[in-house]
C-alpha cells in the first residue's frame, strides 16, 4: 500500500486521525458515494476501514461519535453476491458482526453496501447515497 506523503496528502476534511499499533484511521469528512469513497481511500494508499473485531469496531465507532456524527460508509459490501458480505480487501467476512437489529434488510432490494453509525452499529444501505466515510492503512506502509 501506498503512503500518505505530500503528494497524496490526508484529505483536507480529515477529523483527526486515530492509531492502533498497526492502522491509522482517517474520518473523511466529505460526503462520497460508497465507490467514491473507496477510491477516495485506495488513492491515499489505504481502504475503507473493515472493522474486522471488537476492538477496531470500538474505536471506529468512538472516532465517530467524537466527530459528531451519526453515520459513515465503511468497508464492507454484498455488491458481487446478495447476501454474502464481503470487507473492502475482498476477504470474506467471518463470525464477527456487528448489524443492527433487523440488519441487512436489503431496503427495495437496493442495499449492499454499508455503514457504521455512532454506537457502532452496522447497516446495509444504498452504495449511491453520499456520506462521509473512515479510511484505514497499514502502518507498515506509512
Ligand atoms: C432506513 O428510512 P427507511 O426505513 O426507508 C435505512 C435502511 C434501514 C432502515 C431500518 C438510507 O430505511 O437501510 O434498513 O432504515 N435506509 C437508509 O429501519 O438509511
Ligand atoms: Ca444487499
Ligand atoms: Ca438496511
Amino acid at each position: 500500500m501506498r503512503a500518505l506523503t505530500a503528494r497524496h496528502p490526508a484529505p483536507a476534511a480529515v477529523a483527526g486521525v486515530r492509531e492502533t499499533e498497526h492502522k491509522l484511521y482517517l474520518l473523511v469528512k466529505e460526503e462520497k458515494r460508497y465507490a467514491d469513497a473507496q477510491l477516495s481511500c485506495q488513492r491515499r494508499g489505504g481502504t475503507l476501514s473493515m472493522p474486522k473485531d471488537e476492538a477496531a469496531n470500538g474505536l471506529m465507532a468512538a472516532y465517530i461519535a467524537q466527530a459528531g456524527l451519526a453515520r459513515v460508509f465503511i468497508g464492507i459490501n454484498d455488491l458481487e453476491r446478495e447476501g454474502s458480505f464481503v470487507y473492502s480487501d475482498r476477504s470474506p467476512m467471518q463470525t464477527f458482526h456487528k448489524w443492527r437489529s433487523g440488519e441487512p434488510n436489503n431496503a427495495y432490494d437496493e442495499e449492499d453496501c454499508v455503514e457504521m453509525v455512532a454506537s457502532g452499529g452496522w447497516n446495509d444501505v444504498d452504495c449511491h447515497i453520499t456520506m462521509h466515510f473512515m479510511c484505514e492503512f497499514d502502518k507498515e506502509h506509512v
